[in-house]
């Protein structure tokens, strides 16, 4: 399990951002994109449970949440291509196509801080601050590129 994860994470690194998965239709994109974040807020969301003491810390669980955020990670920016702006109800802004590189960067600050977490898992001190930063991360971006 822990190598398929590695396997995937790293394939998806070398996907530069601006390679975009294929789509037939925009809102093919959106759909994907949307489902991506719900997955990934769901498992970045067991680990803020743990670090912020709703649930115990359990090593093994925040591991694997851990893994998961970090290749989930990777997923929803493939789905920001050209034309998938409009075409389904988004909450992504215009400014995402207006200044792709201002976004790519704010994502890949996110894909950054959060392929810390597995490293992190392993300690409840060491998870929340990891934790803290890429929470950080995803805000940074929802303020400047999501509709509220
Ligand atoms: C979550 C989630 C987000 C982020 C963000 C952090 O659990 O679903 O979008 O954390 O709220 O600021």
């Amino acid at each position: 399990m822990k190598s398929l994860f590695a396997a995937v994470a790293v394939a998806a690194a070398l996907l530069p951002l601006s390679s975009h998965a294929q789509f037939a239709k925009p809102e093919d994109a959106i759909k994907y994109r949307q489902s991506a974040y719900t997955v990934l807020g769901a498992h970045f969301g067991r680990l803020g449970a743990m670090v912020n003491g709703r649930i115990p810390y359990d090593a093994k669980v925040a591991s694997y949440n851990a893994s998961l955020v970090s290749t989930l990670a990777h997923l929803p920016g493939t789905a920001f291509g050209p034309g998938t702006d409009t075409g389904l109800n988004t909450r992504a802004k215009a400014e995402i196509w207006k200044d792709p590189a201002k976004f790519q960067a704010a994502y890949e600050k996110m894909v950054d801080a959060t392929g810390k977490l597995p490293a992190a898992a392993g300690d409840p001190a060491a998870l929340k601050t990891a934790f803290g930063a890429a929470a950080a991360t995803c805000k940074g971006c929802h303020d400047d590129f999501r509709r509220e």
